[in-house]
């Protein structure tokens, strides 16, 4: 199977942006009608729905911030009654109140059929076996690819993340074809395999489905080649619909996001201006077909740019740029900005070391620190000191010529930085900002 639905996952340009067009007029009355906090905030940029007379029109509708999320909580932005939402999820985030999405009869048929897209991506079909480790629960990961995984007609394993043993055991049991987790627990699976003696010639996976945080590209070629299989990126956030708003086909040269169902915009962080083509900044998101929580304009902090040209596989959708960071992830070290990705590609590239690693963020009277802690492998913890400060030294030198910028480097002992078996936490900062 190439695609899952190719009438939209392969329309003209022109068709997408004539059902994009008809897609958000119906989106902005529904909001306009139903939602008092859009409905107050249009009118405050004096915009009414008619004013939509095409899609660039899009432009002059206001945007929305997780904040609006927060300040409507828990249901106020819903825009229609509770008696038609059939599911609720919420997103932790790192401060403050969670935010929650409500999911219509309607909105849990298109999530299935987004991620069902994503899972043909990465080469299911009837016969495939899932196995889904990524949470189950108000975190959208697991029932996401699950419901996907059941559309397209294969078996799923609703395993959820955690107890790594129980993992292996039943990914050589059971005949796993497809691995659903993040990147980091990928990485972390492999390992335990490694460790049980088990070589990826004894399993039958092909193919992972990762996401849910940033990954180098050379995170991927770790877990391809200690796992044996094609690693695909998949990309979403529970305000817009959770996995599935992106994937990557089998050319891992950007995501393709599913235009039929969210309008991609890049802007300028600061400025809020929409980039010219290509350019890189934040990504927003016009959801256009959702029942629950349509959201205008939804800004998502990640970085990213967008790809309008045609893509080998056949797919006429946008592509997005692999998510580099969060706006809000983004260490400013020294005036410098850095993304923990940037600091994970240097070191996966030198390869001296296992990849797991961490930042430590400090500030010393007037002055930030960098420290970056990163795993030995076991061969290296029995080596000589003189060693392992030489390695020590050329991952700092090379994080300064790429980066720009001075780093402690710290060897740490091999499995002393805590495993994920979600989204893996890379920052630590412990200057009081
Ligand atoms: O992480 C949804 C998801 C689940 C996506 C499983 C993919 C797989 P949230 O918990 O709301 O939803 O977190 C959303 O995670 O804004 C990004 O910052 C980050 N993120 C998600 N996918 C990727 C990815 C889910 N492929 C936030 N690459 C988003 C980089 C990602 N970052």
């Amino acid at each position: 199977m190439q695609y899952w639905n190719p009438t939209y996952e392969c329309m003209s340009r022109e068709d997408i942006r004539r059902v994009q067009f008809e897609r958000l007029v119906e989106t902005v009355k529904r909001v306009y009608h139903n939602v008092p906090h859009y409905r107050n905030k249009m009118q405050a940029k004096g915009i009414e729905p008619g004013d939509i007379k095409s899609l660039d029109d899009l432009k002059s509708l206001p945007f929305t911030y997780k904040d609006d999320l927060r300040v409507t909580y828990p249901f106020g932005m819903f825009a229609v009654p509770l008696s038609e939402i059939i599911r609720i999820h919420a997103s932790s985030g790192t401060t403050g109140k969670q935010t929650v999405v409500g999911y219509t009869r309607k909105d849990i048929e298109t999530w299935s059929e987004v991620t069902a897209r994503a899972l043909v991506c990465a080469g299911a079909d009837k016969n495939s076996i899932v196995q889904v480790a990524y949470g189950y629960g108000l975190f959208t990961g697991g029932l996401g690819l699950h419901y996907g995984t059941e559309k397209i007609g294969a078996a799923v394993i609703p395993i959820s993340g955690g107890n790594t043993k129980r993992q292996i055991q039943i990914m050589k049991d059971f005949g796993t074809t497809i691995l659903a987790c993040t990147p980091s627990y990928a990485l972390y699976i492999a390992e335990e395999l490694h460790e049980a003696g088990i070589k990826k010639e004894d399993l039958k996976l092909k193919a992972g489905i990762f996401g849910a945080e940033p990954w180098s590209e050379q995170m991927r070629r770790e877990i391809e080649e200690q796992l044996g299989i094609l690693a695909i990126d998949i990309y979403g956030l529970s305000e817009v619909i959770g996995p599935g708003v992106a994937c990557e086909c089998k050319y891992k040269c950007g995501l393709h996001i599913n235009e039929d169902h969210f309008i991609p915009e890049i802007i300028d962080p600061e400025t809020e201006e929409v980039l010219p083509e290509g350019s890189v900044g934040e990504l927003v998101f016009t959801t256009i077909t959702k029942e629950g929580l349509p959201l205008i304009r939804y800004r998502t902090r990640d970085i990213s740019s967008l790809n309008y040209e045609r893509c080998e596989c056949g797919r006429t959708f946008v592509r997005m740029e692999k998510v580099c960071g969060r706006t809000d992830d983004m260490i400013i070290v020294r005036g410098v900005n850095v993304f923990p990705s940037q600091i994970e590609s240097v070191l996966l590239e030198l390869g001296e070391t296992a990849p797991h690693y961490q930042l430590v963020v400090d500030r010393v009277g007037k002055l930030d620190m960098l420290e970056v802690r990163v795993e030995m492998t076991p061969q290296m913890f029995s080596d000589k000191v003189k060693n392992i400060e030489s390695v020590e030294k050329r991952i700092r030198s090379a994080i300064e010529s790429t980066l720009g910028i001075s780093t402690k480097v710290t060897l740490v002992e091999p499995k002393s930085i805590a495993r994920s078996e979600g989204k893996a936490k890379r920052v630590i900062d412990n200057r009081k900002i």
